[in-house]
C-alpha cells in the first residue's frame, strides 16, 4: 500500500474508535445495533464498499437502515453490483474490519486483504458508491461516517441519493450497472408504467368491482409511506390510502409495520373496526417487506393475516397460469421446445399449510436458511424463481434466458396471432419482470403486483386468503447469554449445538398433533427466535412457550417475551 493511502486511512480511522466490549457481526442483513455505537462500524463499511467497488469495477451501494428494528437501532449494509446483497465470501472480512481494535490493526487488515484480492489502491481505477438512508434520526450522522470511510480510499467517490427505501437503492445499483437510467424518478416511472401495462393486459371478464378497488396501507411511520404517496399519484384505476406515513407523529415500527402485524396478528395503530371489509397492507420500516390483512369483524383487535407465504402463492399461481397459456401455444408449434423452469423458495418459517398447498399445485419448493441473501441465490438458479419469507420479504427473479424467450415469443405472436391470449401471456410476464424488483424484495413493487393480480383473478382479499388455511403458529424471542452458542443445520430446522437441546425440543414437539418447532439465533437482534406450529392455537402457544423454557434452561437467564 502506498504511503499516501496508508496515512490517509490512519488519519481518518483515528476519528472513529470502535465501541469497547462489543463484537459485531454482518448478520442476516448487515451490521445492526443501537445507533449510538455504530459510527466506527459505518465508517469501516464505507471503506469496505469502496474496496468492493474497486474489486468489481462497478457501482455498489451502501444503505443505512435497521429496517424492522426499533427506531433507536440503526444498521449498515452493502449492495453488490448485481443489486443483490454483499457477496457472502466478503462477510468474514467485513466482520474483521468492524471488530479491529486499533487503527493500525485496521490498516494492516486492509493491506493484507487488498493484496490477496489484487485490488490496486491509488491507481487508475475509480470507485463509486451510491448512498441511501431510511428516516431514522441517527441516519444523517451515520451517513457522514460512511462518507468519511469512502473518502479515505483513494479514487473512491460517494453519491448521496438521500432518503430512500432499501429496495430503491438496490434497484438503482442494479440499473446503473446495466447502463440503464437509475434515478428515483426512473424507479417510479418503471413501476408505474409496468403496472399500467399489466392492468391493461388483464382478462376482461372478471375485473374486480371498482368499489373494492381500494387498498389502505400502513407505512410503519417510515420511508415507505412517503414514497408510496409519490407513486400513487402516478397510477390510475387503483385507490391507495396511506396511513402511518410518519408525518402524524407516530414512532417508526412501534405498534405499526409489517413485522408487528405479522408477529402479533393484530391491526396496527390508525386501523380499527371502520376498516372491516377493506383490503389493508403493511410495509416495514424500510419498505422491503409487505403483508396484507383484513380487520376481523368480531370487534377484537385481531386480523386475518395474508402473509408472505400467501403473496408467494398468489404470484406462483399467476406465473404458472401464464406459462401454461404459453405452453398451450407451444404444443401447437412443435418447433418450440423451450420449457421455463419455475421454482419457489421458502424458509422454515413458511407455514406448513402453504408448503403443502404449493406442492399440491405442482410447484417445485426449495428451502434455505433465513435471510434474503440465501433465498435470492437459490431463486436465481431457476428461469423464473419466486422467493418469499413468511414475514413478507421476497420477489420474483427472471433469468436473461427466459426474458429473451418471452421477447422472441411476443415478436413471433405479434405477426401470427396478434392480441391472442398467448401473446398477452408473454406480455404479462414481461410486464411482471419490469414491475417486480429484480434486485431484492420490494414492498412497493410487490404491492402493485398483488393489486394487478387480484384484479386479474377478480378476487377479494377474503377469496385470496381462502387459498388454504394457515396452521396456527406462534413466534417468541428469548434473551440468552450468548446466542452464537446455537448452531443449526438443515435450513435451520435442526440444532446441532449445544448438544441435547434438539432432543429436548423433539420430545416436546411430538406431544402436539401437527406439531413443528425450531429455534435459531436471530441475525438482526440479540435473541434466540422460537417458531412453533400445531393444529390449534392453544397447542402452538404451549409448544412455543415450552421450547422457550428449554432454550432458557440450556442457554441462560432469559424469559420469553
Ligand atoms: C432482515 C432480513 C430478512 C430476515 C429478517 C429477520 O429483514 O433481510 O431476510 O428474515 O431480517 O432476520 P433474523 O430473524 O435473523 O433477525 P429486515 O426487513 O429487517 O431487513
Amino acid at each position: 500500500m502506498k504511503e499516501e493511502q496508508r496515512s490517509l486511512l490512519l488519519k481518518s480511522a483515528a476519528l472513529f474508535s470502535p465501541p469497547q466490549g462489543v463484537k459485531l457481526s454482518y448478520g442476516t442483513a448487515g451490521f445492526r445495533a443501537d445507533a449510538s455505537i455504530l459510527q466506527s462500524t459505518v465508517y469501516r463499511v464505507g471503506i469496505l464498499a469502496a474496496l468492493r467497488s474497486l474489486k468489481t469495477r462497478s457501482v455498489v451501494g451502501l444503505m443505512i437502515t435497521a429496517s424492522h428494528n426499533k427506531v433507536t437501532d440503526n444498521g449498515v449494509k452493502i449492495t453488490d453490483p448485481s443489486g443483490g446483497m454483499l457477496s457472502q465470501d466478503w462477510e468474514p472480512f467485513a466482520d474483521q474490519l468492524a471488530n479491529a481494535p486499533t487503527s493500525e490493526i485496521l490498516v494492516s487488515l486492509i493491506t493484507e486483504f487488498v493484496e490477496k484480492e489484487n485490488i490496486l489502491l491509488g491507481g487508475e481505477q475509480s470507485a463509486q458508491i451510491l448512498l441511501g438512508r431510511d428516516t431514522r434520526p441517527s441516519g444523517e450522522n451515520l451517513l457522514e461516517a460512511a462518507k468519511q470511510g469512502i473518502k479515505s480510499v483513494l479514487g473512491a467517490t460517494a453519491l448521496d441519493m438521500g432518503v430512500l427505501t432499501t429496495p430503491q437503492l438496490h434497484w438503482m445499483v442494479h440499473a446503473r450497472n446495466k447502463g440503464m437510467k437509475a434515478t428515483e424518478s426512473d424507479y417510479f416511472e418503471q413501476l408505474s408504467s409496468s403496472f399500467r401495462c399489466l392492468v391493461d393486459l388483464i382478462s376482461n371478464g372478471t375485473k374486480i368491482n371498482p368499489t373494492d378497488n381500494k387498498v389502505v396501507v400502513d407505512g410503519a411511520n417510515g420511508v415507505g409511506g412517503e414514497k408510496l404517496e409519490i407513486l400513487k399519484s402516478m397510477l390510475n384505476g387503483l385507490a391507495i390510502e396511506v396511513r402511518n406515513s410518519g408525518k402524524g407523529g407516530g414512532v417508526l415500527n412501534e405498534g405499526v409495520g409489517a413485522d408487528f402485524v405479522q408477529k402479533e396478528k393484530v391491526f396496527p395503530h390508525e386501523f380499527g373496526f371502520k376498516d372491516v371489509g377493506i383490503r389493508c397492507a403493511s410495509l416495514d420500516g424500510d419498505a422491503d417487506r409487505l403483508v396484507y390483512f383484513s380487520v376481523a369483524s368480531d370487534c377484537s383487535s385481531k386480523i386475518d393475516l395474508v402473509d408472505g407465504d400467501k403473496i408467494l402463492s398468489l404470484f406462483a399461481l399467476f406465473i404458472k397460469e401464464q406459462l401454461s397459456v404459453l405452453d398451450g401455444e407451444k404444443n401447437e408449434r412443435s418447433d418450440n421446445k423451450y420449457q421455463a423452469r419455475l421454482g419457489v423458495v421458502q424458509t422454515a418459517y413458511a407455514n406448513g399449510a402453504s408448503t403443502k398447498y404449493l406442492k399440491q399445485s405442482g410447484l417445485e419448493v426449495i428451502f434455505t436458511p433465513t435471510g434474503v441473501k440465501y433465498l435470492h441465490e437459490k431463486a436465481a438458479q431457476y428461469d423464473i424463481g419466486i422467493y418469499f419469507e413468511a414475514n413478507g420479504h421476497g420477489t420474483i427473479l427472471f433469468s436473461e434466458g427466459v426474458l429473451s424467450w418471452l421477447e422472441a415469443k411476443n415478436n413471433e405472436l405479434a405477426s401470427l396471432a396478434k392480441g391472442s391470449e398467448q401473446q398477452k401471456a408473454a406480455l404479462r410476464l414481461l410486464a411482471v419482470s419490469k414491475l417486480i424488483n429484480q434486485a431484492v424484495g420490494d414492498a412497493l413493487s410487490g404491492l402493485l403486483l398483488v393489486e394487478a393480480i387480484l384484479q386479474h383473478m377478480g378476487w377479494s382479499i377474503h377469496k385470496w386468503n381462502e387459498l388454504y388455511q394457515d396452521l396456527p403458529s406462534r413466534q417468541l424471542k428469548v434473551k440468552v447469554v450468548d446466542r452464537t452458542a446455537v448452531v443449526t443445520a438443515n435450513a435451520e430446522t435442526r440444532v446441532v449445538s449445544p448438544p441435547g437441546i434438539q432432543e429436548a425440543i423433539d420430545s416436546e414437539t411430538v406431544k402436539y398433533p401437527q406439531g413443528r418447532c425450531f429455534i435459531r439465533p436471530s441475525g438482526t437482534e440479540d435473541v434466540i427466535r422460537v417458531y412453533a406450529e400445531a393444529s390449534t392455537q392453544e397447542d402452538a402457544d404451549t409448544l412455543a412457550n415450552s421450547v422457550a423454557s428449554i432454550v432458557d434452561q440450556f442457554l441462560g437467564f432469559g424469559t420469553p417475551k
